[in-house]
């Protein structure tokens, strides 16, 4: 067993923005070494035809790749990564699983909007999560930019609670969103934040943070890999969705040293 590098603790600093705003941005955390070796496994998921690979029916264009962490050796250690472990294990106070693995590749003039939602909402719904203990973590493939089809974040929005959700037009799986009437008044509150940077940057947020994202109109793709991780105790209990999207293995994942990705 690699050795436990407790060195990526967050100051207390930090810990209390988590709480304040819902979320943390770290720009450029990893290398652009690793994101290479990332980028490669990318390329090895999109060669193979499997039921977790989910292709735009009009161009098969990688649309979402779930659960690659099950199947393929980088995104196992990826979501070992004691950079992105060792925070999530702090935020939420123990031992963590993987609840939802997914490579978002908002590609270039084809990615679409997401309407604005809470991950809890579904997380909930249609997993039967008992509570908030869980956190989404977001880590930049490309440059994310204004034009590429970033996030946007609500500040604070975590800590008025779930909302009342109605159905998504956007969205072509079941979907929610939240009223216009309600996010006009948690912006007027907490504005929005659009977390941009380099390949490599993180950002982790709470799974009640109201956020959207735009159309990719931009010539440059926007891949996103997201890691939903939830406490051990907060295992779901009542998934309706495959396996592959909502997961049912509940191991604790141990963080690996800090160059995992790179020895594999
Ligand atoms: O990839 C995106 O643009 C949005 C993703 C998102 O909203 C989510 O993972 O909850």
């Amino acid at each position: 067993m690699p050795a436990v590098n407790t060195s990526f603790e967050l100051t207390e600093q930090q810990v209390k923005a988590y709480q304040k705003d819902g979320f943390l941005f770290f720009p450029g955390l990893l290398s652009s070494f690793e994101i290479n070796r990332l980028k490669e496994a990318i390329e090895e998921v999109l060669m193979s035809d499997r039921k977790e690979v989910d292709r735009e029916e009009a161009t098969n264009q990688l649309r979402c790749a779930f659960a690659c962490h099950t199947y393929n050796e980088t995104f196992r250690r990826l979501s070992r990564h004691p950079k992105i472990i060792e925070p999530v294990r702090q935020l939420l106070a123990g031992e963590v699983y993987m609840h939802q693995f997914s490579i978002q590749p908002k590609v270039a003039f084809v990615g679409e909007s997401w309407d604005w939602h809470q991950d809890y909402s579904a997380w909930q719904e249609l997993d039967g999560m008992p509570d908030t203990r869980a956190v989404n973590t977001g880590l930049f493939i490309d440059e994310v930019n204004q034009y590429n089809g970033p996030l946007y974040f609500i500040p604070g929005s975590h800590r008025y609670g779930l909302q009342r959700a109605i159905k998504s037009k956007l969205r072509r799986f079941p979907a929610t969103c939240l009223e216009p009437e309600k996010v006009t008044e948690l912006i007027s509150e907490g504005g929005i934040y659009c977390p941009q940077g380099p390949p490599g940057s993180l950002w982790i947020f709470h799974p009640n943070l109201v956020h959207a994202s735009a159309e990719n109109l931009s010539p440059w793709n926007r891949t996103i890999i997201t890691q939903c991780f939830a406490h051990v105790d907060n295992a779901i209990r009542a998934p309706t969705r495959p396996e592959w999207v909502a997961q049912t293995d509940f191991c604790p994942l141990a963080p690996m040293a800090e160059n995992c990705l790179l020895d594999s």
